[in-house]
């Protein structure tokens, strides 16, 4: 049967396809997906006599991120080396979305920060370089899944 007024019943669809969009998004951003290599605050070994931690300053999501490390030396003291980089890509994607390697800055409680940008859903990885003086002195990937 042909309805007389088809408006309210192709808003009504329109409406819904919106609100599920909506939902999907949020879904995807609050993310029952979104799966990271190592657990947050895990000590990682760099060289022989210190080690490292990482977190993110939030669940990873597409967009930036604040990626934060802090370096100890074995007994637990935290400390600084001389220099950190770090450079995100995402590997199915070839080189289209590689940043370049990029200096992490050091704030004053000596943690280590840098604005990772994910800019789709998908694997990515980062890969971290540390320096004491001009020599690396070790070096790590961290994986995520968004
Ligand atoms: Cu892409």
């Amino acid at each position: 049967m042909l309805l007389r007024n088809p408006k309210p019943v192709l808003l009504l669809i329109f409406g819904l396809l919106g609100l599920i969009f909506v939902a999907y998004s949020i879904v995807w951003q609050v993310g029952g997906k979104t799966a990271i290599s190592d657990a947050s605050n895990r000590k990682i070994l760099l060289g022989t006599d210190h080690y490292f931690t990482y977190q993110f300053n939030q669940r990873p999501v597409l967009g930036t991120n604040i990626l934060k490390v802090q370096i100890f030396k074995n007994d637990g003291t935290k400390t600084v080396l001389s220099r950190i980089t770090g450079a995100s890509g995402m590997p199915a994607m070839g080189s289209s979305h590689d940043s370049a390697e990029q200096d992490f800055t050091l704030n004053k409680k000596n943690d280590y920060l840098l604005p990772i940008d994910l800019v789709m859903p998908g694997d990515w990885v980062i890969h971290l370089t540390f320096y004491q003086g001009k020599i690396e002195y070790g070096r790590h990937t961290i994986k995520i899944i968004i």
